[in-house]
């Protein structure tokens, strides 16, 4: 859809994001009806968007699990292209939860960039792992990430920075644009329609990815809080939801609007193949090998 509603925002239009787009675009939409910033490539400055976060001293936590097979298969080139692409500028501490620490690779962190392990068990079933997420990310928010950063982002560890990913992506509660949905009618969109399910919507304004999400840290703390409740109490009721954590975060993301979304840019699925929209991949999924990766 074009975007007929654009308006020039500035500094002071809204007290938590900061919003300095001189420019737009009118092939894609770049606002969400509740006046939020759709990030596309173009509509944005970036160096403004880095002095006004230096200047405000902001910093960002970067989540990522990387647990059994997934380690070894995707941690060292999302380490790597994160050093080269994530936040450069900002003070940037990685988190990265594993059950197996000692093969954490290596790495030459640059200036003011740091790492932390943090151990978690594995779990036998892969929804049980992704749909863990939720408490640790809630509970490592509380307990050690808020000292540490202003920002956080969750995200999946099967991808590859290949662009800028930069504080234009900051905000105080953060969605991304699912590649293989942003373009299609909401009847398309795959929510968990099972009524059983907390998870449960009937319709919404986008389909959202959850392998990346952020804001501040008190609003991704309540978010992976209310996702988490909302997972055990499936369990509970012995459902599941469609698309597992993603269906909690969709329904999350209906009822509390994300402040700023992320054009499919900031992570795109090089299968779809070229779109004249994209302009630049920040983010690219990583091929799978389901077979491998995912004996059960
Ligand atoms: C996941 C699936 C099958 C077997 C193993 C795993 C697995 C996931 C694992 O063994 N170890 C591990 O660390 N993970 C973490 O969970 C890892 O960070 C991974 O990126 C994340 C989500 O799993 P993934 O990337 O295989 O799932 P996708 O790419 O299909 O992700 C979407 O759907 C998921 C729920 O089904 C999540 O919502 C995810 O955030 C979505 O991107
Ligand atoms: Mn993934």
């Amino acid at each position: 859809p074009i975007n007929t509603y654009f308006r020039r925002r500035n500094l002071l239009d809204c007290s938590t994001d900061i919003t300095l787009d001189l420019w737009y675009r009118t092939d894609v939409q770049t606002n969400t009806s509740w006046g939020a910033p759709i990030m596309w490539d173009g509509i944005f400055q970036a160096d403004l968007y880095d002095q006004t976060h230096r200047t405000k001293r902001s910093s960002v936590a970067l989540t990522v699990f990387a647990v059994g097979r997934y380690l070894d298969a995707y941690l060292g080139a999302f380490l790597n292209s994160s050093e080269r692409h994530f936040m450069v500028g900002l003070p940037v501490r990685y988190y990265i939860f594993t059950d197996l620490p000692e093969k954490v690779p290596d790495l030459q962190l640059g200036p003011q960039r740091s790492l932390e392990i943090i151990r978690v068990e594995g779990h036998s079933r892969w929804q049980d792992i992704s749909m863990a997420r939720m408490k640790t990310i809630a509970d490592t928010i509380e307990s050690v990430i808020r000292h540490s950063s202003t920002h956080v982002f969750c995200m999946d560890v099967d991808q590859v920075f290949t662009a800028r990913f930069g504080s234009e992506a900051l905000g105080d509660l953060v969605a991304l644009l699912h590649a293989w949905y942003y373009n299609l009618p909401k009847g398309r969109y795959t929510y968990d329609r099972n009524p059983q399910s907390s998870a449960f919507m009937v319709t919404g304004d986008f389909y959202y990815h959850a392998a990346v999400f952020g804001g501040s840290c008190a609003s991704v703390k309540a978010l992976a809080e209310v996702c988490y409740q909302g997972i055990l109490q499936d369990m509970e009721n012995g459902v599941e939801a469609l698309w597992h954590d993603e269906s909690h975060l969709n329904k999350y993301f209906w009822l509390h609007r994300p402040s700023k979304v992320l054009s499919p840019e900031y992570c795109w699925d090089p299968v779809i193949g070229q779109k004249s929209d994209i302009r630049v991949a920040r983010l690219l999924w990583a091929p799978k090998n389901y077979n491998k990766l995912r004996p059960n």
